[in-house]
């Protein structure tokens, strides 16, 4: 067995359910073959009885730099994923922390809302994200609606669409400091048989596409998407096949997916399974 050398390290929410964030963060680490680190910057606990709405906990600023702190003396960490911050004070003390090295990657999952949460409650946080967190991240993977929200365009319905999202994204980031890198994820919401996401580097697109499987959103898919990305780019891949292994193990763990008593089925990585993709 070869033994691990590649740390990961993610800063994001718990999800109590084990479906999403930085549970699905650490599993996808683990079945990716890096050390997994991770940093806790909120608590979600869906509520069951309460149509399995959004109860949301911020952590304590403070709580939060110490966590940064321990894990940067800890390891030499040079790749980071930003999961759900949720808050403009989570936001504020995670760019502050994070800025105090320099990062080979820092792999953005711009989390605006989560299910069960308002499309109102992500105005905040994507002015706080654009502002602070942007100009940090190496890659950006927003989904259909953070897509809408980043790019500001009025729809998104077909993979040209996706990329011309991409590419105004893209034009919001900071690439003074190389390239930077933009992956919008069409899902279920793009209509079509396909789950088409497109990654544009700031200057071509390159377009990851499998058939669907089913229509219903999935939850962690985003979560395990972006931690896979981060892991292989932990291990020394570059960006695009970074992307297409990720493509690959976020397929597999849809299909293998876990059901539950919420009512999203949550992606399930079988070791076995991810071995193969
Ligand atoms: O899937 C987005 C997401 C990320 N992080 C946390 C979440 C969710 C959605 O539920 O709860 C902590």
């Amino acid at each position: 067995m070869t033994p691990v050398t590649e740390l990961a390290y993610v800063v994001a929410g718990s999800e109590a359910t084990g479906g999403a964030g930085i549970q699905a963060d650490l599993k996808t680490f683990q079945a990716l073959g890096t050390y997994g680190v991770g940093t806790i910057t909120c608590i979600v606990s869906f509520d069951p009885t309460n149509a399995w709405g959004h109860r949301f906990v911020p952590v304590d600023p403070q709580v939060i730099a110490d966590q940064i702190e321990a894990a940067t003396s800890c390891h030499d960490l040079d790749v980071v994923k930003i999961g759900m911050l949720g808050t403009p004070a989570t936001i504020d003390v995670v760019a502050r922390s994070l800025s105090a090295q320099p990062w080979r990657h820092v792999v953005l999952d711009p989390v605006l809302i989560c299910k069960g949460q308002e499309p109102g409650a992500a105005l905040d946080t994507d002015t706080a994200l654009t502002a602070q967190i942007l100009p940090l991240a190496t890659v950006v993977t927003p989904n259909h609606f953070e897509a809408l929200t980043l790019s500001g365009m009025d729809a998104i319905s077909t993979a040209r669409d996706l990329a011309e999202a991409a590419r105004r994204i893209h034009a919001r980031l900071d690439t003074s400091g190389g390239p930077r890198y933009v992956v919008a994820k069409g899902g279920v919401e793009l209509p079509g048989p396909d789950a088409v996401d497109v990654l544009f580097d700031g200057d071509g697109v390159t377009e990851f596409r499998t058939p669907k499987i089913g229509e219903e959103r999935v939850s962690g898919a985003g979560c395990t998407f972006a931690a896979a990305i981060t892991a292989e780019l932990a291990k020394g891949a570059d960006v695009t096949d970074a992307v297409a292994v990720a493509k690959r193990v976020v397929t597999q763990g849809i299909t293998d997916r876990l059901a539950s008593h919420a009512p999203f089925d949550a992606v399930l990585l079988r070791a076995a399974a991810v071995e193969t993709v």
